[in-house]
């Protein structure tokens, strides 16, 4: 039997599959990509008869990937907690999706094998930002705060590996870092040893120094626009970025442009913390957008549509 385990690229995903295969140890072929990489299964069009495990990526965004593999005799096994739609009926699919906004695919994981790694489902969920939700998990394991603190930093630096346009930009394409993490049981024996980690860690420190040379290009009582260039840094640093400028002023709305390749601009919008309405409906006014009430985003806006938007930004939150 043929085995395939297609994961998302961040930490959430990374560590649900570790989980898993330490419960369930078998050889399979991985794929996966950054975190924005989502159709994962579209790359297994030819698959067939083989036992295929998806984690953290939404099965509407893989749904038509899905069917081929169903009708190619695969057999499927799914966990998630993106927006699924209507989940086929299939005999060869079997389905652990939870979309409730608390929750993340390595919690989902942890609950099916019975907490026997919750380490490393704490570690996906801080990865994840579910701090609340992982602190709870991690009060059942009595940790220290230093070990706690060590779980959220591992988290937040997998997750940061995941930032960027293609594999390129990242420091290791998500199935090295995965590899480098199987050997390891414990996170804390990972967070100690890792030569890969203390790379992440000097990777992130340097991205968020050059991060905080830049400084807004547009400011009013109600908003803030960054700009940051088109290289790897910034996309790798961006969604840190602009998370950490929103809670350094929570009252403003926050907005990052970084320029594709091709010309158009990806933009990133978060509502303000005290208030996280409006970004959805802003960002899907323009082609390309979409996302949540708080935090959305448009990711191919035509150049000439740049001015446009910014007074769209303006409005929204102007009151
Ligand atoms: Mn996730």
């Amino acid at each position: 039997m043929k085995y395939i385990d297609v994961f998302n690229g961040d930490a959430d995903g990374i560590c649900a599959l570790h989980q898993l295969r330490m419960a369930e140890p078998r050889p399979a072929q991985l794929i996966t990509g950054v975190k924005r990489d989502i159709r994962l299964l579209s790359r297994l069009a030819d698959m067939k008869h083989a036992e295929v495990t998806v984690l953290d990526v939404s099965l509407d965004s893989n749904r038509a990937g899905l069917l081929v593999l169903l009708d190619n005799q695969c057999r499927v096994f799914y966990v998630d907690h993106h927006f699924a739609g209507d989940i086929p009926h299939n005999c060869n699919l079997e389905t652990h999706i939870d979309p409730h906004p608390e929750t993340c695919t390595s919690l989902i994981v942890d609950q099916l094998i019975n907490g026997k790694y919750r380490l490393w489902a704490v570690v996906g969920a801080f990865g994840d930002n579910l701090n609340q939700k992982a602190l709870e998990k991690a009060k059942s394991l009595s940790l220290s705060t230093v070990e706690i603190n060590q779980l959220k930093e591992l988290g937040e630096l997998l997750n940061y590996n995941g930032y960027g346009a293609s594999v390129d930009d990242l420091h290791f394409p998500p199935q090295v870092l995965y590899e480098a993490i199987r050997p390891f049981e414990s996170p804390f024996d990972f967070y100690h040893q890792s030569q890969e980690l203390e790379q992440l860690k000097r990777g992130f420190g340097s991205d968020m120094d050059q991060a905080a040379e830049i400084s807004a290009l547009l400011e009013t009582d109600t908003v803030r626009l960054f700009r940051l260039p088109s290289e790897s840094w910034a996309r790798r640093v961006s969604g840190v970025f602009i998370n950490a400028k929103t809670h350094e002023k929570p009252s403003k709305a926050h907005a990052l442009v970084v320029s594709n390749t091709d010309g158009t601009e990806r933009i990133s919008v978060r509502a303000p913390l005290n208030n996280k309405t409006g970004a959805d409906t802003l960002c899907r006014a323009f082609p390309t957008g979409g996302g949540r009430a708080g935090a959305a985003g448009v990711n191919a806006l035509p150049a000439d549509n740049f001015n446009d938007f910014c007074k769209a930004f303006e409005k929204t939150y102007t009151v």
